[in-house]
């Protein structure tokens, strides 16, 4: 599908991740869920992309991303941010509110004006960025929670661009959100969009619910994953796209002979016992705590899988000079530790517990080897990993475990065994399912999963959002809630 107008991507940080060897800065791939999803794709079409570069103001970055640029194939653009506005609006406003209470935990939110004001003095400064850099023509493409003051900023500051915002974590029911202390303006910044994307048709719903309570004169109109919003003077677009990954990608890779020794490797190293499997960001939306005494509760409860299973967690480090990370992180050892010690046997340790980011070839690895996938978030916008699971599926009799709360519980209702993360009782029970389930219904699942995300793979998200936002009529995609 070609696009005629340029696109500009935008999000808070740049698909690159720093370090630095003495006194010299070098740029490489990020990692991530909005990275994995979008390099593909600008890589393919070439394109804008403009975001912090996550280095001190004082660090002059524009060699190195012109260099990477021409590596990449498209252009890297940075925004410079002082250190207060890191602690403000980044750490602050994004990371302090809007994260926790749209993942439903508002107790965590430390509201604070200064945040708020950074918030918008932050997105001011993207906006000038953006409206240097684009023309009118250009389609501005916006990405995440960091950024949903954009659009009514670039407006403020006289450029007329057609806009578009895609969330990539979830929107909280009207309970929630009506908590927030800036909630008329945030939703006024977000009607400045003339799309907005949401992951799933429920958080597009709860969306739709809070406009209605707190904006009496704004209607839906349509009915399908995109509908219109209008009071009768302004009208806006408003869908939901589920995101997912590179399907092909990633089969293809794990595919490879090294996947296979990789995974014979992981295989052999665990005298093939059932490998379950758990990959996240350290994080406390992620339920890895909840999982842990899931996974306890399984061994308590069927004594005959004892030395039969081992469940291995990657946690790769994520904000972690923030104390209640480092919590969440000491809980997660202490778990591990109790559980192994309550239940080692010579030969046998339950888990295995990786602190650390691994390449993306060790983690296909691991998908490969791995019988069960432990996908069990608290809340999710989305969740790659459940769907990188099942590109890798070689064997094609891979069990996904997955959280109703994450996003991809709507697409993977019917392959895999959806479950609530807060039951550690029946996260139990649904694992031993898991091991029980007979060799041709495993199959049969999986093969459903395997469609799905094939069929509904990031170019078709992109497809998708960029279709909506030039007025392609989208067909309704299946297995949504209604
Ligand atoms: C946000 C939303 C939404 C994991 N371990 C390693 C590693 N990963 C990669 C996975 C995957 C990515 O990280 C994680 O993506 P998720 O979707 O699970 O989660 P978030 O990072 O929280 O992403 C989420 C997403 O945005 C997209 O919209 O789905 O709901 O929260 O791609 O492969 N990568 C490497 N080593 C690891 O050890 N290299």
């Amino acid at each position: 599908m070609s696009h005629p107008v340029r696109l500009i991507v935008v999000s808070n940080r740049l698909p690159v991740s720093l370090c630095k060897e003495g006194e010299c800065w070098h740029v490489e791939t990020g990692k991530g869920g909005l990275i994995t999803a979008l390099a593909p794709v600008l890589r393919n079409r070439g394109g804008d992309w403009i975001g912090w570069t996550g280095a001190g103001a004082d660090v002059d970055l524009r060699a190195q991303l012109k260099a990477y640029s021409r590596q990449e194939g498209y252009s890297l653009h940075g925004v410079n941010l002082t250190e207060e506005e890191v602690h403000d609006f980044y750490h602050g406003f994004s990371n302090e509110i809007i994260w926790p209470l749209f993942h439903d935990f508002p107790s965590a939110c430390n509201f604070q004006q200064a945040y708020f004001d950074a918030y918008l003095a932050v997105n001011r400064k993207f906006a000038q960025v953006v409206v240097g850099r684009s023309e009118e023509d250009d389609y501005v493409w916006v990405h995440d929670y960091h950024l949903m003051h954009l659009a009514q900023k670039i407006r403020k500051l006289g450029g007329e661009r057609k806009t578009g915002f895609f969330l990539h974590i979830p929107f909280p029911s009207q309970d929630i959100f009506l908590k927030l202390p800036w909630r008329r303006q945030m939703l006024e910044a977000l009607l400045e969009y003339d799309l907005i994307g949401f992951q799933t048709f429920r958080d597009r719903r709860n969306f739709i619910r809070c406009m209605s309570v707190l904006f009496k004169d704004w209607r839906q109109y349509g009915r399908g994953p995109v509908v219109h919003l209008s009071n009768g003077i302004r009208t806006i677009k408003v869908g939901y796209f589920p995101i997912s990954i590179d399907f092909r990608e990633f089969s293809t890779l794990a595919r490879t002979r090294e996947s296979a020794e990789l995974a014979e490797r992981v295989a052999s190293a665990f005298r093939r016992r059932t490998l379950v499997l758990g990959a996240d960001r350290l994080d406390y939306t992620k339920g890895i705590p909840q999982r842990l005494l899931a996974f306890r509760a399984l061994l308590k409860k069927y004594p005959q899988l004892r030395t039969k299973i081992s469940l291995v967690q990657i946690v790769v480090p994520s904000r972690e000079r923030v104390p209640e990370y480092q919590a969440m992180k000491h809980r997660i050892e202490g778990l591990v530790s109790e559980i192994n010690g309550e239940y080692s046997e010579p030969g046998w340790v339950p888990v295995y517990y990786l602190y650390r980011s691994l390449s993306r070839d060790e983690l296909i690895g691991y998908y490969r080897a791995a019988s069960i996938a432990f996908v069990t978030p608290l809340r999710d916008g989305m969740n790659l990993v459940a769907k990188e699971f099942c590109a890798c599926n070689v064997d094609g009799n891979g069990v996904v475990i997955l959280s109703e709360f994450a996003g991809a519980a709507a697409q993977f209702q019917r392959g895999a065994l959806l479950v609530n993360p807060y039951d550690v009782e029946g996260v139990a029970d649904a694992l031993y399912a898991a091991c029980q389930m007979p060799p041709a219904e495993r199959r049969r699942r999986m093969q459903k999963l395997k469609t799905t995300v094939r069929k509904y793979d990031i170019y078709w998200w992109v497809d998708s959002f960029l279709g909506a936002a030039f007025g392609k009529k989208l067909e309704d995609f299946p297995a949504q809630e209604s």
